[in-house]
């Protein structure tokens, strides 16, 4: 009988451990409206050299939550959504500096390193309900703010960018 070493063995259990990671990871081509598209400095397309996420992209990612005081309301509000350094992996980003473009055209530089340093997240859920696009939805890009006492500076205020529509990564 073949005889199966013990690291051979373990290697062979990590790497079927992780398999259905890259299934969930996988970015199918939108069925659905597409709600954020990111461009640029990145390794993945689903339409047109971009990587188009509809509702279900982004709802298939692993959510993450938090409550948390943001600047806009009295009461802490629970947010839940991808976080931004899952989805740039998802993309394979490779640029240091994300422009982020919403609905009404603002746009704020967010550095690539904030992904990394804090739980940022897409938040596409407001206290458990979907975010009507004619408030801050669907997408809304928002930082932890009661975790790190320095994300109550106004320039965490403005990256936190609401109507997201693109990312431009440069
Ligand atoms: N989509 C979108 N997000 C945005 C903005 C905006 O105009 N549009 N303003 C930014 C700025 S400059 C700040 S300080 C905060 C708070 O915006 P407010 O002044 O409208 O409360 O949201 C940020 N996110
Ligand atoms: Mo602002």
């Amino acid at each position: 009988m073949i005889k199966f070493s013990r690291r051979w063995v373990v290697s062979l259990m990590v790497v079927l451990s992780l398999a259905p990671l890259s299934t969930v990871y996988a970015l199918d081509a939108p069925k659905g409206p597409v709600v954020l598209t990111i461009s640029g400095k990145m390794g993945v397309s689903n339409q047109d050299g971009k990587a188009a996420f509809d509702m279900a992209a982004l709802r298939a990612l692993p959510e993450h939550t938090f409550t948390t005081e943001t600047a806009w309301d009295k009461r802490p509000v629970k947010f839940s959504g991808p976080l931004l350094r899952d989805v740039l992996a998802l993309v394979k980003a490779s640029g240091t500096e994300l422009k982020a473009i919403a609905v009404n055209d603002y746009a704020v530089s967010v550095p690539a390193g904030d992904a990394k340093q804090f739980d940022v997240i897409l938040a596409h859920r407001m206290n458990d309900r979907d975010i009507p696009a004619r408030t801050k939805g669907p997408v809304f890009l928002v930082y932890p703010y009661s975790s790190h006492p320095v994300l109550k500076e106004k320039v965490y205020e403005e990256r936190s960018i609401w109507q997201l529509k693109a990312i431009e990564l440069k």
